[in-house]
C-alpha cells in the first residue's frame, strides 16, 4: 500500500471509530438504546446486488443472521486474499454454527469481477463466503452506505489496480452496524465473538 492509501484508510478507520464513539455517547446521554434517535451517519443500510451465482441478493437476505461485510477485488495482491483466508478460518472454527453467519465479499471492481469470476475465485476459500457484485451505480450506493473508499489506479500496459478501504464490518442480525471486526486474533476467538450476536 502506498502512503497516500494508508493515510486515507487510517482516516476512514478513525471516522468509523468516531461513529462508534458517537453511538456510545448517545447511549450514555440518553441512558437507553440509541436506535430510536435518527442517525443519518449510520453505516450500512439497504442494498440490492447480485451474488456469484448471478442471483439477486439484498440486505433482507441477511435478516436474522449476524454478518460480516468487506470490500475488495479478485486481482488484489495481498489484503483481500488474506482477509478471505482469515474469514474462512473463522467459518471453520464456527463448525455447524457457520450456517448462522453470513460473510459478504463485495467487489469494488465489477468490470473484471463478474459473477463467474467471483465464483471461480471464491472456490479456493470457505464455501460459506458470498461473492457480491453489481453494476457501477449499485456498487457506488452500497460503498457509500458503508463509507467505503475505492478508486481505480492505472498501471502500465493499460492494466489497473484498485485502492480500497480494508475494514471488515460486523453487522448484527437486524442489519445494524456493530463495530469493525478484528481478524487479528485466533479464529476461535472471532467465532466466539460472532456467536454473541446469534
Ligand atoms: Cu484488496
Amino acid at each position: 500500500m502506498n502512503p497516500r492509501t494508508t493515510r486515507i484508510l487510517l482516516a476512514l478507520g478513525a471516522f468509523v471509530a468516531g461513529l462508534v464513539l458517537f453511538s456510545a455517547v448517545v447511549f450514555i446521554v440518553t441512558g437507553r438504546s440509541p436506535t430510536p434517535i435518527a442517525m443519518p451517519s449510520a453505516v450500512g443500510g439497504p442494498f440490492s446486488l447480485v451474488d456469484q451465482n448471478s442471483k439477486p441478493i439484498t440486505d433482507k437476505d441477511m435478516n436474522g443472521h449476524p454478518f460480516l461485510v468487506f470490500f475488495g477485488f479478485t486481482h488484489c495482491p495481498d489484503v483481500c486474499p488474506t482477509t478471505l483466508f482469515d474469514v474462512s478460518e473463522i467459518f471453520r472454527a464456527l463448525g455447524p454454527d457457520a450456517k448462522d453467519v453470513r460473510a459478504l465479499f463485495i467487489t469494488v471492481d465489477p468490470e473484471r469481477d463478474t459473477p463467474p469470476v467471483l465464483k471461480d475465485y471464491l472456490s479456493s476459500f470457505d464455501p460459506h463466503l458470498i461473492g457480491v457484485g453489481g453494476d457501477a451505480d449499485a456498487l457506488a450506493a452500497v460503498a457509500k452506505g458503508y463509507r467505503v473508499y475505492y478508486k481505480k489506479v492505472p498501471l502500465k500496459d493499460s492494466d489497473y489496480t484498485m485502492d480500497h478501504t480494508a475494514i471488515v464490518y460486523l453487522m448484527d442480525k437486524t442489519g445494524a452496524f456493530v463495530a469493525p471486526f478484528s481478524l487479528k486474533r485466533r479464529p476461535e476467538e472471532s467465532a466466539a465473538d460472532l456467536r454473541r450476536y446469534f
